[in-house]
């Protein structure tokens, strides 16, 4: 059975799933999006998702035609449709279809789609061994130009880095702000721990405030581990005991070197491990239920 896709309120066959190549979201990258993921059936910080959904589109003055609650029954539908337990969900908002300008006023209704696939999981032994990881030209956008916190359809800022990353062999890049100061990977939040305490930049630094980046802090301070979100240098990070990153994808995993500099001991910490451990429990507990 081919993969079921949702557009604008219908189900189509992936082949057949298609906007125009007028629409905003092709010609500008105007528009918002998610990553969600469900894990054994449950749809782990489903109504914090399509709330970043919104702020997102309500910084950027774009109107989703249908509201949260119809929202999540859209993606729900979706996962039941395509009969999966565990999946990568991706929802996608574009300005829709306007003319050749950029004039976002001509796009008369948004475009909502929403993928669901089989979750493509990185390798066990990432786990296990550790990223090696650099940090790379391509500064984060200023929140003054396009604001991090907007999960916007431009992810250029973020793919600069990711092919500095590449090309230097690498598979995620530490990207710093316009001061030089550490923000976040290119998709991944960046968190260190230090003397038991566990610190990551805020906002204000260029950091998108990640779900799963929220989720790790509370998962820290119920085990009394004291939590900082404090501005951080290269230098803070090459110092660091333990290193790790958080993401949707990622979940939690640890990173063992920056920029040829070994972490602590070169080895994924026993901090980050206990973290990950809880992670893994919490979104195999706590969600959005749904049946297949
Ligand atoms: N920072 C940035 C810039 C991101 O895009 C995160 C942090 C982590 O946020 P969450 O809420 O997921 O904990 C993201 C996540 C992917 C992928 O396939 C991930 C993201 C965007 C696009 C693709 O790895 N965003």
């Amino acid at each position: 059975m081919s993969l079921k896709i949702y557009l604008d309120g219908k189900m189509f066959n992936k082949e057949d799933a298609k906007i125009s190549v007028f629409d905003h979201g092709l010609l500008y990258g105007d528009g918002v999006f998610e990553g969600i993921r469900s894990y054994s059936s449950l749809v782990f910080k489903l109504n914090e998702h399509v709330d970043r959904l919104y702020e997102s589109a309500h910084t950027i003055m774009l109107q989703i035609p249908i509201n949260k609650k119809q929202m999540i029954k859209a993606i729900i539908d979706t996962l039941k449709i395509n009969k999966l337990k565990d999946a990568y969900i991706r929802v996608v908002v574009t300005r829709g279809v306007g003319d050749l300008g950029l004039d976002p006023r001509k796009c008369k209704v948004a475009t909502i789609i929403i993928i669901t696939d089989n979750i493509v999981l990185y390798p066990k032994e990432l786990y296990q061994k550790g990223l090696e990881i650099i940090t790379v030209p391509t500064v984060r956008n200023l929140a003054n130009a396009i604001d991090p916190q907007v999960k916007s359809l431009n992810y250029l800022n973020n793919i600069m880095a990711k092919i500095e990353a590449t090309n230097s062999g690498y598979q995620e890049a530490i990207m710093l702000n316009s001061m030089g100061l550490v923000a976040e990977c290119t998709g991944d939040n960046i968190f260190l721990i230090k003397n038991k305490q566990l610190y990551t930049p805020p906002q204000s630094m260029g950091t998108l405030r990640g779900i799963t980046r929220d989720a790790v802090m509370e998962i820290a301070k119920k085990a009394k581990i004291k939590t900082h979100e404090s501005m951080l240098t290269r230098h803070e990070v090459f110092n660091a005991d333990e290193l790790f990153l958080t993401g949707t994808a990622a979940e939690v995993i640890p990173v063992v070197k920056v920029d040829s500099r070994l972490i602590g001991d070169g080895k994924p910490g026993k901090i980050t491990l206990s973290l990950l451990n809880e992670f893994n429990k919490i979104t195999r507990k706590d969600g959005v239920k749904y049946t297949v």
